[in-house]
């Protein structure tokens, strides 16, 4: 069946009988080798030696695992609700999902990118891109904590997404759906070639906070955008998109936007867009889009709408922009470690075409061009081509590099990674992935100074891989040992939702700057309790703000009258904690909500609206110690109207009553 699926694939992709052999891999019994247990054993209380961020896919979460072992260390939300620890449910998160459409509690998050410093991850931060409602997202590294979320206007389908500069002077995200921009939206589809278009947005990233900003948007064709990666070294102040669909359809894309022979590499020198931008050469174009900060001081995020965005049109200020034509529909987008050569994956591609910067930049100089695409030069093929890669598979979708000038492919349709090298283009080595990999990962892959050790291949399907679990299999990682000539495959690891990029670095620029707990004193959270004296029950109204604290193991209060059906309970539980690993977490029944889960030193504030009279237990969630069990209360509710005293205490001995 899986066979069958493939050579149909196959046979469709390349316009050719069905007679062609399967493509699963062979031998796939042998494959690991008896020293593959040692190389991947990370013995109990040793740590992993990298980090791996990995993107969620559908699931729209970032999770860590531990390199080489493949454990699950942790998951990051991002841009979907996560009711294990309550974000986008508490008061204090749930504006980081906002954006121009409202609230939005879920996305499709597909790549990962870690700041940069001189071309090298610094361990800083990690951004991610969001595919469905376009948006960005930067995560602090100190504390696994999403603290942005920048959406883009005049976008949809945000896939070419966060890649960024070698000092992280921006990170880019670009349309993977062209779309009517301007005043009129509401256009018939069929009229795509006239009103569609393309753009890509170029965010600046501050380099003290990290704090984003849309620095300015190219205005483009109305074709595809889908990868990119920025230059390096030589050609750093240069960025590289693909592109497919230069046909332009609007329908059945499968089949008519794959009549070309070849679609487009865009080359930006976004120094010079830089430049125009400086001389005032854009044009501003009012669009709304939402801006999400989570503040670490007073530990809520707050939600500001822009209005504007300064867009330039390469087809009028011209010499910042090229397109370079690049094989059968491009999907990556790839740069090596020297920032000469630039990989086109052509999904559909019998080669793997490498262009030269030095190439591309004397083929500007000398104009060598065969006429414009939407007001855009095209340079020619030949004058932009270091060398093409011959037979190197079917299906290549990503590369990445060694540091050693090797160059690692994934291939999606013949289900194999192959190494090749970058100068002689030569194919050294091909290994099966199970099943159909797309995006792969060497720590540092895609910087200028790789680690190199390891890679590893995301798979998109499963199949007989592990025990089964109904008709949804786990997606799966793959980790090879590239340390040798030939690569090993060492372990199997099945992944949160369908991973596609990822990222990895070596775990102690990470571990040493890691957040333990949050300083009591600087809580700024103008619901926090300092101190259990300061917890309080008051009434606003509707409104009932219980200020309450939590600590090994009670609440203050946790005993609570005096609430009425038709209020509106807000719990700001502070976490009086001063240790590391200790989070206490809060639930109360009946709410239509998740569990908040409060770090030490924190404060986070759970929404209930109770429907009926009566009592309600309140908890904690979180095993914090051998009274865990203990750590609990209850809320009175009396009916609408009723004249119940609000009332607190926790042991009666702190009781304190508190006037309506
Ligand atoms: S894309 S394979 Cu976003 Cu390649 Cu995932
Ligand atoms: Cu606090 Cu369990």
């Amino acid at each position: 069946m899986y066979n069958q699926k493939l050579a149909l694939l196959v046979a469709g992709f390349w316009g050719i009988s069905m007679a062609i052999p399967s493509c699963k891999p062979k031998n796939e019994t042998n494959v690991i080798s008896s020293g593959a247990a040692e190389k991947t054993y990370v013995a109990p209380g040793k740590y992993d030696e990298f980090y791996n961020f990995v993107s969620g896919g559908f699931n729209g979460q970032v999770s860590v695992y531990g390199l080489p072992s493949g454990r699950l260390l942790k998951i990051v939300p991002v841009f979907s609700v996560f009711p294990e620890n309550g974000y986008g449910y508490s008061e204090e998160t749930k504006a980081m999902l906002n954006t121009s459409h409202g609230f939005v509690p879920w996305d499709d998050q597909h790549h990962l990118e870690l700041s940069q410093k001189d071309g090298s991850p610094d361990g800083r931060w990690l951004f991610a891109n969001a595919n469905n409602t376009p948006r960005v997202a930067r995560i602090s590294l100190t504390t696994f904590k999403t603290e942005e979320i920048l959406e883009l206007p005049n976008s949809a389908g945000n896939h070419s997404s966060p890649f960024c500069t070698e000092n992280t002077e921006y990170i880019v995200a670009g349309t993977r759906f062209s779309v009517p921009v301007g005043d009129n939206q509401d256009v018939p589809i069929n009229s795509y070639k006239k009103n569609f278009h393309g753009t890509v947005s170029f965010i600046k990233v501050d380099s003290v906070s990290g704090r984003l900003s849309l620095a300015f948007q190219l205005l483009l064709p109305g074709v595809n955008f889908d990868l990119s990666h920025a230059g390096k070294g030589a050609s750093r102040d240069w960025f590289f998109f693909s592109c497919y669909n230069t046909e332009q359809a609007h329908t059945l894309l499968e089949v008519n936007a794959s009549q070309r022979d070849k679609d487009f590499i865009m080359a930006v020198n976004w120094r010079k867009a830089e430049e125009y931008v400086r001389d005032h050469k854009g044009t501003a174009s009012k669009a709304p889009y939402i801006h999400n900060i989570y503040n670490e001081k007073t530990q809520t995020a707050q939600t500001t709408t822009e209005n504007q965005v300064m867009v330039l049109d390469p087809a009028q200020l011209k010499d910042f922009v090229y397109f370079i034509p690049c094989p059968k529909s491009p999907h990556g987008c790839d740069v090596d470690p020297s920032g000469e050569y630039i990989v086109g994956s052509g999904k559909l591609a019998a080669l793997i075409p490498v262009f030269s910067f030095t190439k591309i930049q004397k083929a500007i100089g000398d104009r060598q061009f065969d006429g414009e695409y939407g007001g855009i030069p095209v340079i020619r093929y030949e004058a932009a081509l270091y060398g093409e890669v011959q037979k190197p598979g079917l299906g290549p979708l990503h590369t990445e590099f060694d540091g050693k000038g090797n160059a690692y492919t994934s291939f999606f349709v013949s289900s194999e990674v192959v190494k090749w090298n970058i100068k002689d283009l030569k194919v050294i080595d091909r290994k099966p992935t199970f099943y159909s990999v797309g995006h792969l990962c060497i720590p540092g892959g895609d910087s200028k100074h790789p680690y190199g050790k390891y890679l590893i291949a995301y798979n998109k399907i499963t199949k007989d891989r592990y025990l089964p679990t109904g008709p949804e299999l786990a997606q799966s990682a793959q980790l090879y040992d590239i340390s040798g000539d030939k690569m090993e495959m060492i372990l199997d690891f099945p992944t949160v939702g369908e991973p596609h990029y990822a990222q990895a670095l070596p775990a102690d620029l990470i571990s040493k700057n890691s957040v333990k707990y949050y300083k009591i004193e600087e809580n700024d959270n103008p619901y926090s309790s300092k101190g259990e004296k300061q917890a309080k029950v008051v009434r606003e109204g509707n409104k009932v703000h219980v200020y309450i604290t939590a600590i090994r193991s009670h609440f203050v209060p946790d005993n609570i009258e005096g609430v009425r059906v038709g209020d509106e309970v807000y719990f700001h539980v502070t976490n009086l904690e001063q240790d590391w690993d200790i989070p206490h977490g809060f639930a109360v029944k009946g709410a239509a909500n998740a569990e908040i889960l409060i770090m030490p030193g924190e404060t986070c504030t759970l929404k209930w609206t109770p429907t009926e009279p009566g009592v309600f237990p309140i908890y904690c969630t979180d095993f914090c110690s051998a009274l865990h069990q203990e750590m609990q209360g209850y809320v009175r509710v009396s009916k609408a109207g009723s004249n119940t005293p609000l009332i607190f205490s926790t042991n009666l001995a702190d009781s304190a009553v508190v006037k309506n």
